[in-house]
């Protein structure tokens, strides 16, 4: 007899506790973890999937990523997961940008990055997992593979995989949520005569979830459009966002736009931000320097992103062990 796996997350359903797939009954649809998570929002147990499931020879590989961040999008060794494999990257979450997003200047300069990264792909595709017309159309387009047999979803956690699998095939048994690494085994459905495989996240070690537990995080992820708040700001003066991050202007001055999700920001006196900052972290500094006066993006992990542009000298003081980057804006 065939295991039976958890709906919710695809680990195998076993009586012994120190599984992941942990149940009481075996005759329960979902583990102990997913159950409270889908019940009560609770999560406390899974840990983060790190193997990367083999993936068929040929195959369609649609690698997910969530339009917040981009900056990571081209660093993952795709190609080394299988052979002749024909990767389409698909940029999710488009609903999180403002209405008034230039969608052509967005493709182009993701275009831009994967050249630098030298990536091999068929097609960047943009698209909302919520979005039926979005969906519709990612159905059309899958379904024009016509050797193609089996079609992985892969990305990092909280892309959208699980959401795009659950949309193509009308099911919305397995879970998703903000929880990081949520699906814990490869789930597979059938989608008119092709395999549709929901892999587990790619992990991304330096993310929010690396400093916080599930409780706090999920009110910091983005989940809806992000609003754009606009500061101008003079040389030295610094922003406190959510008491976790600040950002200082050792040079320069003129508009910062923020983007995240309706984060407490306040204007604070630099010289008294230690006390300001929350104690639970240890924190650390970055400068950024901008020359020219093209529009530049700081990423912070998977939680948001600021807007600038130089000539312009800046500190972010932000949680040890979290990831950022400065690239120039993916959109305007
Ligand atoms: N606004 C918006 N939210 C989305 C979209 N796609 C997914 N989400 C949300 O993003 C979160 C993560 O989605 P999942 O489908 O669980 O992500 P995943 O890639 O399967 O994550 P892991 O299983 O942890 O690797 C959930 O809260 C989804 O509701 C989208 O297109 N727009
Ligand atoms: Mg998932």
């Amino acid at each position: 007899m065939q295991d039976k796996t958890c709906l919710g997350c695809g680990a195998k359903l076993s009586l012994d506790p120190k599984e992941v797939g942990y149940t009481k009954n075996l005759d329960m649809d979902y583990c102990m973890s997913c159950f409270r998570l889908k019940h009560y929002k609770d999560s406390k147990t899974h840990n983060h999937p790190k193997e990367i499931p083999n993936i068929k020879n040929g195959s369609l590989v649609l690698v997910v990523s969530s339009v917040l961040y981009l900056d990571l999008m081209f660093t993952y060794p795709i190609n080394r997961y299988g052979e002749n494999l024909k990767i389409v990257y698909v940029v999710n979450q488009l609903d999180l940008l403002p209405p008034q997003t230039n969608y052509n200047y967005l493709y182009e300069r993701i275009r831009k990055e994967a050249n630098l990264y030298h990536a091999e792909y068929q097609d960047i595709i943009l698209m909302s997992a919520i979005h039926q017309e979005d969906i519709d159309k990612l159905k059309n387009y899958i379904l024009s593979y016509k050797n193609v047999r089996d079609v992985y979803l892969l990305g990092v956690q909280n892309s959208g995989k699980t959401t795009i699998l659950n949309a193509l095939t009308n099911n919305t048994e397995a879970l998703v949520d903000v929880k990081a690494g949520l699906t814990q085994e490869k789930i597979t459905r059938k989608f008119n005569h092709l395999n549709i495989h929901d892999l587990p996240g790619l992990y991304q070690d330096n993310y929010i979830h690396n400093i916080m537990n599930y409780n706090e995080y999920r009110k910091l992820i983005p989940t809806s459009e992000l609003k754009p708040v606009i500061y101008n700001l003079k040389d030295k003066e610094t922003i406190l966002i959510n008491e976790i991050f600040a950002l200082h202007l050792l040079n320069g001055n003129g508009s910062i736009v923020t983007y995240f999700n309706n984060l407490p920001i306040k204007m604070v006196n630099y010289q008294n931000l230690e006390n300001q900052l929350l104690k639970d972290f240890e924190y650390t500094k970055h400068t950024f320097k901008i020359s020219d006066n093209k529009k530049y993006q700081i990423t912070i992990a998977d939680i948001g992103i600021i807007h600038l542009m130089g000539p312009k000298t800046l500190e972010l003081t932000i949680p040890k062990g979290l990831h950022i980057s400065m690239k120039e804006a993916f959109f305007l």
